[in-house]
């Protein structure tokens, strides 16, 4: 028997780990195989508590708060059995007024092994059942049957991560108790008066729970930001069977507390004010007083979903009647283990996608509803969720105990995050729709599917919560999906609702290969992190290319094969390194982080570009571009863009680029240069100033300039240029008949009255085939600056205690792909503003914004400057 002190909120892997039973860091080397023994094995934490005295329990209700227990387990408080858990996501209350004592109890929560547990069940359900609802094969890798436990999905590995299947009480837990009633929940709706837009209406529900069998006189007090909105109500409650009593109240907010609205970040007045709404329950006959605070903000939020030619359908967010372009990625849970994640990490995260111009984040539904912390910060950053709830990717069992504990799972989530203004919306689940329809076709799938997500689902999400859309599944085709009976045949139908696309076959670089949906909320390739996030993981040795076994065992693609698909894809554009020790893979990395870089700015560049709908296919109108993923859960090669331990790749640094509300996109068509202008500001009308420079490889001014003036709308893309190749040849003076390989263009737009400026490239051959020259980098100088763009404080709860750098750079002649590092184990961490960026005119000045404590020569002894001429092939 192994005892160990536990922590809560805390899980078995991260005490046995700081108790030294487990040696090595937890996701370093092939840990996550070593270590799954812990998994397998049952846990039960038990504490001694003082402190419970009599005026606690001469109170007429006394109970156990478990608001995580992770996950199947028995609960006894001084050996009695008081309950049992068997959902991660679910806050339980068990009646202990008789079974504690005046001063000293325990209670013990004893979990059993989770891959056990739901092998068990899996049999068990096909035993009584008679079908299966899922085969899955199980290897070292993996764990199977999550479907079976309601307990993050992910824990049992994904393609981007590993099995920790662990156990725990993952969240506080404590005694309560009261003689009348207590506010568990508040939930909001805010309205706009649509005649006069600064007046809006506040519907509070106040959900309140009591055993109490009697009417209870209670007295409601609201205010917000301590101004009184409701004083002194008088309400008779009445609990229902389950002692459940909810009190109601729609109010128009008085002139004399000015509301401005909450829009989501970039969009409109691009304002996150937040105000703290109270509600105070007390009651005549007694001191009782049980309060809850939110912040809220005051917002409307529409899912336009309404006719377009072809056939479709839209599908947009509107905030307070704006249209926004949804940017943004997805988010998958920042650590296996939950314990270990700390604020300022979460923080830092959502920084970075703020930083990144997102707007939205996609919580994926294979890990879990996130904490408090994660949505209030979302909230303060204008980052709206789009909230899937914990389901993912294969079917789900139906039985009735099952059901019951997702109908509990679900009321209780809306019921704890609804208040929040960045969440968008609700979707049922990732991806199981389109699983069904890839792969399943008995009929008995698909009447399990709609009972659990349609009937129950659906039903407890739109009773819950009225403010905001829900859609079965994601992908989905949105409203036409009721067509289908909720099981659409091609639930990924790009004349409606949301898509996901991957591919890993064709060129990336080349937009046509891309479907043009109307969201498309996941697409994504894959890159390798820095050599110092790969370091915290691995030993030296592994850092080799080829790739050493030791890499190769984060590969979790498992149908195709990770780490050639980088090199199959990176290999379409360069040469790819000699075999060699750390500096060939670093050059390994520096490829498959840009070919990754390009490709989603390719993609995502075509849907920012892509408003108007094709009427021939009912394809196009894109209003939203959310890749696949933001973060990472360890040091793997994923799709991520920003490494684990928070250093951004270089997609990062294009996605502030790519998603910024001013974009300049250069593309090829068929024989044809063309430039879109992308603007999804609200200043109204403007002149920009359109410049379309070529310049050959080996020189660093331009040898053709195209100049023009364009007038353009709020919210447009519109096309600016225009020019066929042949045509360009003849005026930039190509000297043969092609010069495809020899020349680059820049283009830029400028509107100086609103100091507005965007740039791009266009590469007219691969990096491989053009006559690129060693453009010879260095270093003119590094020095501190106040008050450049990234030391901005950020949101008006957020304060960052960030420096910045200004990195000067001179090139001899053109550089490509330019990429700022520092070397490994230097502990210099900070985020580069741009990264991977050209040199055009021989000089280049990039912010670093950072929290270490850094000099200016200390940056510039340790930069690590590469480009494509760098990598030794
Ligand atoms: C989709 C996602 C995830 C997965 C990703 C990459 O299927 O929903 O399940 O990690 O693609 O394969």
């Amino acid at each position: 028997m192994i005892t160990v002190r536990a922590r809560v909120p805390g899980s078995i892997y991260s005490d046995l780990r700081r108790e030294g039973v487990l040696k090595e860091s937890l996701l370093s080397g092939d840990n996550d195989v070593k270590y799954r023994w812990v998994s397998y094995d049952n846990w039960t934490f038990e504490r001694t508590f003082n402190g419970i005295d009599e005026k606690l329990l001469s109170k007429q209700y006394v109970y156990l708060l478990a608001n995580g227990i992770d996950t199947v387990s028995e609960v006894t408080v001084n050996d009695r059995l008081i309950g049992r858990t068997d959902n991660q996501f679910v806050r339980y209350k068990w009646d202990v007024k008789h079974v504690l004592r005046v001063g000293q109890n325990t209670v013990r929560v004893s979990i059993q092994s989770a891959p056990l547990y739901s092998l068990r069940k899996s049999k068990e359900y096909e035993e009584k059942y008679k079908y299966k609802v899922i085969s899955c094969t199980k290897s070292d890798n993996t764990e199977c049957y999550v479907d079976f436990i309601r307990k993050m999905a992910a824990s049992y590995s994904w393609d981007w991560g590993p099995a920790f299947p662990t156990q725990g009480i993952w969240k506080s837990l404590g005694v309560e108790s009261y003689d009348r009633a207590v506010i568990r929940d508040v939930t909001v709706d805010t309205r706009r008066d649509p005649k006069t837009p600064d007046r809006w209406t506040l519907a509070v529900s106040a959900h309140i729970e009591t055993a109490s069998k009697k009417q209870l006189d209670a007295i409601i007090d609201i205010t917000l930001d301590d101004k009184p909105l409701v004083a002194k109500h008088s309400q008779r409650l009445t609990a229902d069977p389950l002692g459940a009593v909810k009190a109601d109240f729609v109010i128009t907010i008085p002139e004399d507390i000015p509301i401005i609205a909450w829009y989501p970040n970039g969009v409109a007045d691009n304002t996150q004010q937040l105000y703290s709404l109270q509600v105070r329950l007390s009651f005549a006959d007694s001191q009782e007083v049980s309060a809850q605070t939110k912040r809220i903000g005051f917002r409307t939020i529409r899912l336009v979903q309404s006719p377009t030619p072809g056939d479709g359908l839209t599908f947009y967010f509107e905030v307070n009647g704006q249209p926004v372009f949804a940017k943004g990625s997805n988010w998958i849970p920042a650590n296996v283990l939950q314990e270990d994640l700390t604020e300022a990490y979460v923080r830092d995260l959502l920084v970075s996608a703020r930083s990144a111009n997102m707007n939205v984040l996609r919580v994926w539904g294979g890990g879990v509803y996130e904490s408090d912390v994660f949505y209030d910060l979302a909230d303060e950053l204008g980052i709206m969720i789009w909230q899937d709830m914990m389901y993912a990717c294969a079917p789900y069992p139906v039985n009735p105990e099952f059901l019951l504990s997702v109908d509990v799972e679900i009321s209780q989530q809306i019921r704890r995050l609804q208040h929040h203004p960045s969440i968008a919306i609700w979707a049922g689940n990732n991806e199981i729709e389109a699983v069904i329809a890839a792969f399943v076709s008995d009929e008995r799938h698909k009447q399990d599917y709609r009972e659990l997500f349609v009937k129950h689902m659906q039903t407890l999400v739109t009773d819950g919560d009225t403010s905001r859309p829900f859609v079965t599944s994601s992908p989905s085709n949105g409203l036409k999906d009721k067509l289908e009976n909720y099981t659409a045949k091609n639930p990924g139908d790009l004349r409606y609702g949301d898509v996901h696309s991957y591919n890993y076959m064709s060129p990336q670089w080349d937009w046509t290969v891309y479907p043009r949906g109307k969201f498309i909320s996941e697409y994504g390739q894959l890159s390798y992190p820095s050599l110092d996030t790969w370091l915290t993981a691995l030993p030296d040795a592994d850092m080799t290319y080829p790739t050493s076994a030791g890499v190769r065992h984060r590969n979790r693609l498992g149908f195709f094969n990770g780490t050639q698909v980088i090199e199959g894809l990176s290999g379409n554009y360069f040469q790819l390194p000699a075999p060699g020790g750390v500096d060939r893979f670093a050059d390994l990395i520096y490829l498959s982080q840009i070919t990754q870089a390009m490709a989603i700015k390719t993609q995502t560049e075509l849907y920012r570009r892509d408003r108007e709908v094709d009427p021939q296919t009912g394809f196009g109108g894109t209003m939203g571009a959310l890749y696949w993923q933001l973060n990472d859960i360890w040091p793997a090669p994923t799709w991520a863009s920003i490494e684990f331990g928070g250093k951004w790749k270089i997609l990062h640094s294009f996605a502030r680029h790519f998603y910024h509300n001013l974009l300049v996109s250069p593309y090829l068509d068929n024989n044809s240069i063309k430039v879109s202008l992308v603007r999804d500001d609200y200043y109204g009308k403007l002149d920009f100033d359109l410049s379309v420079k070529v310049y050959d490889w080996s020189q660093n001014r331009p040898i053709y300039e195209h100049k023009s003036r364009h007038s353009s709308d709020s919210f447009s893309a519109q096309l600016v240029y225009n020019i066929t190749v042949p045509e360009l040849y003849r005026v930039a003076k190509c000297p043969q008949t092609d010069c495809h390989s020899d020349w680059v263009l820049n283009v830029e737009v400028t509107n100086t009255e609103r100091k507005l400026q965007a740039n791009n490239f266009l590469l007219l051959s691969e990096p491989k085939n053009s006559h690129i020259i060693q453009p010879n980098i260095k270093v003119l100088d590094v020095k501190e600056v106040k008050g450049a763009e990234g030391s901005a404080p950020v949101g008006p709860h957020y304060l960052s205690n960030s420096r910045t750098f200004s990195i000067s750079l001179s090139s001899e002649t053109i550089a490509p792909f330019v990429s700022l590092d520092f070397r490994p184990k230097t502990g210099i961490s900070g985020h580069f503003m741009e990264n991977g960026f050209f040199i055009f005119d021989g000089k280049k000045s990039v912010i670093f914004s950072t929290e270490s404590n850094v000099t200016d020569k200390h940056i510039r002894d340790n930069l690590v400057i590469k480009s494509v001429t760098d990598v030794i092939v």
